[in-house]
């Protein structure tokens, strides 16, 4: 019984090295370039920023900085660059109906296959799959953390969130106590609100965050690490019934900077619950780093880095 126990486990093991289907990658590689960003050629859809192009709210870092370790063996040469991405007061989002958004300024890309996301997502978001995003500070062009950020989510047509990552301070109607005790952690959040996972957002070190989304049966798990520290399950699978089932569930997926205004007090009542086009921003620049972004299915397990994986959550 032992003996086939361990032989058993060794070839599951042997299963999951041979490697887990990655169904969209956006570690950006060497030879994409700032052009391409501008041309929304290659992983990302750019379009979710103000009327700059999109060189001017995001690029390419090529050798400058070194990507999260995780997917990048430190001795040899890393195998993505590093992506950049900023907002400053033009980073004013005028989208197709309903106006331009002076409540906020924003700098997403999109995970798409030169331009199509809506081919993509229904890829990425059907059976189990699992999606990958490490993040550091920009020192030089910090957040404000008394506003909310929303840095990377899920965003059916309905506007909502199947899951997300915060950080700052959760806006507040009437204006609270600013900021937030824990607005400088990292939050990931669920599509009905709630806090799955939370952790400082401490300076010199990549983030690396994973959400397992089950869209069967709704429910999501998160992993976590820093630097080269393979990623660990920090929650097991968890219901998220509020988000829809099938298709009107699925949505872009994104990452950036979206920062969220405070209150204006000069505003109508109704006019400052409204984020989207009113309220209070300074219009400083700001900026994240991304790196280590794609989408794996759990057929073969979940991706810790350096090639380890543990199965499905
Ligand atoms: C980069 O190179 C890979 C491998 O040759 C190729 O598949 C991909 O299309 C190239 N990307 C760009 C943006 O040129
Ligand atoms: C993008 O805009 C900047 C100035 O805003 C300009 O210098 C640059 O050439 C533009 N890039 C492209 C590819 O249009
Ligand atoms: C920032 O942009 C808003 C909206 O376009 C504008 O009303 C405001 O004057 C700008 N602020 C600064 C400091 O440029
Ligand atoms: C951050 O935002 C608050 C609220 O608008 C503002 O008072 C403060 O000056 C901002 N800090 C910086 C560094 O811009
Ligand atoms: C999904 O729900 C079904 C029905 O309740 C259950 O049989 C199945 O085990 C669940 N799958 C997972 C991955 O939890
Ligand atoms: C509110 O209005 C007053 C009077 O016009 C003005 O001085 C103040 O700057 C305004 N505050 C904001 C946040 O716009
Ligand atoms: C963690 C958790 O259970 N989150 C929510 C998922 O969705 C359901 C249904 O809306 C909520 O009740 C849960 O709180």
């Amino acid at each position: 019984m032992h003996l086939l126990a361990s032989t058993t486990f060794i070839a599951s093991l042997a299963a999951f090295i041979a490697a887990t289907p990655v169904l969209w990658d956006g570690r950006a590689p060497f030879n994409l370039t700032n052009a391409d960003l501008n041309s929304n050629t290659g992983p990302f859809l750019t379009v979710v920023r103000g009327s700059d192009n999109a060189t001017h709210y995001s690029s390419l870092l090529g050798h400058a900085q070194l990507p999260t370790p995780l997917w990048n063996d430190a001795l040899v040469l890393p195998r993505e660059q590093v992506i950049s991405i900023s907002i400053d007061n033009t980073s004013v989002f005028v989208p197709g109906s309903g106006g331009p958004q002076f409540g906020f300024r924003r700098t997403e890309f999109i995970a798409a296959n030169n331009g199509d996301h809506d081919d993509l997502n229904p890829v990425l978001e059907t059976g189990t799959t699992v999606f990958h995003v490490s993040i550091k500070q920009d020192p030089a062009r910090p957040l404000n953390f008394t506003h909310e950020y929303q840095i990377v989510f899920i965003e059916p047509s309905d506007g909502s969130h199947v899951f997300e990552l915060q950080l700052g301070s959760p806006f507040t109607d009437p204006t609270g106590p600013l900021p937030a005790p824990d607005a400088h952690s990292f939050k990931v959040r669920d599509h009905a609100l709630n806090v799955l996972f939370e952790t400082p957002f401490t300076p010199s070190s990549w983030h690396n965050f994973a959400v397992q989304v089950d869209w069967t049966n709704r429910t999501l798990a998160v992993l976590y690490s820093t630097d080269a520290a393979p990623l660990a399950v920090v929650t097991q699978p968890a219901p998220n019934l509020s988000a829809s089932p099938g298709a009107a569930g699925q949505g872009d997926f994104h990452f950036g900077v979206l920062k969220l205004p405070l209150v204006n007090p000069n505003d109508t009542a109704a006019d400052q619950g409204d984020v989207v086009h009113f309220g209070i921003q300074e219009g400083d620049t700001e900026a994240l780093l991304y790196s280590g972004v794609f989408v794996e299915d759990v057929s073969h397990g979940i991706s810790l880095g350096h090639g380890l994986y543990t199965p499905a959550l």
